[in-house]
């Protein structure tokens, strides 16, 4: 059984952290009926979705990805970049805790989820204004007997690794090339973003279906016309909040309990 997380967005989200983005107001009616829509999809593909409560003080909460880092075997809580987002993770961690063992980035370093793409046995970490050297070096003896391999990777002009790139199945990822170098992920065929539509590399993929967000249509078109099963999520509105797909669920199977 696959399980999304998710959190209800938080009254507070017109307080959020902006890095790459100018503010202008969400339209929390907006907003909450696309996450509403969001989460629907997810139950739709087979998702059991796990909502957690809204946290009133945490502005940034709806955007689950950021505070964890789930593998097969182990659950890793972040230490987010971001100050203001700390707060994030005791709920997190009570969420995960019954699904995985559990361990921790700690302090100095810092780590967004984010910032974190798993592609089978090859984590890749985005060293960006969220994450760091040193929470690399510590995911590096986390993994280290699970068969990871962790590199750290630049990434320019967007908030995180996963705004540049993300996995539309085992070997194949969506990219936008001007905010990473894709020579930094050897081995995987690609698909580029359009170039009209730099933010639209973002995507979730449960099981053979790649949800795209729906402003994006013309890298929705490349995504399908490679041969994949699409379908368009409505975003908008939390994309104010620089948020993306990936960011609003934590997605994982559930561990085999006869194992
Ligand atoms: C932040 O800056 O932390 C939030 N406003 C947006 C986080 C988006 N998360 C993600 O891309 N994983």
């Amino acid at each position: 059984m696959r399980i999304a997380v998710t959190r209800g967005i938080s009254p507070a989200i017109g307080h959020c952290q902006l890095t790459h983005l100018e503010r202008e107001p969400i339209d929390d009616e907006v907003a909450r009926a696309q996450h509403g829509t969001y989460e629907r999809v997810l139950r739709d593909l087979g998702c059991q979705v796990e909502h957690l409560a809204e946290e009133p003080d945490l502005p940034d909460s709806v955007f689950v990805e950021d505070i964890a880092v789930v593998l097969d075997e182990v659950a890793i809580i972040t230490r987010p970049g971001a100050e203001s987002r700390r707060g994030e993770r005791s709920s997190i961690r009570r969420a995960l805790e019954p699904h995985r063992r559990l361990e921790h980035i700690r302090a100095p370093g810092i780590l967004d989820g984010g910032d974190v793409l798993v592609v089978q046995k090859d984590i890749y970490v985005g060293l960006s204004t969220r994450s760091d050297d040193e929470a690399v070096r510590q995911l590096k003896l986390l993994v280290a007997d699970l068969g990871y391999t962790v590199t750290g990777v630049e990434v320019r002009g967007c908030l995180h690794l996963k705004s540049a790139v993300t996995a539309v199945s085992e070997d194949t990822l969506l990219i936008n090339p001007d905010w990473i170098d894709a020579t930094y992920l050897p081995g995987h065929a690609f698909i580029q973003v359009d170039p009209a539509e730099p933010s639209a590399a973002n995507v979730v993929r449960v099981g053979d279906t790649v949800l795209f967000a729906a402003d994006f249509p013309r890298t929705g078109e490349r995504i399908s016309a490679a041969g994949f099963r699409t379908l368009p999520v409505d975003a908008s509105e939390l994309a104010k909040a620089e948020g993306a797909l990936t960011c609003c669920s934590l997605i994982f199977e559930a561990p085999d309990r006869n194992a």
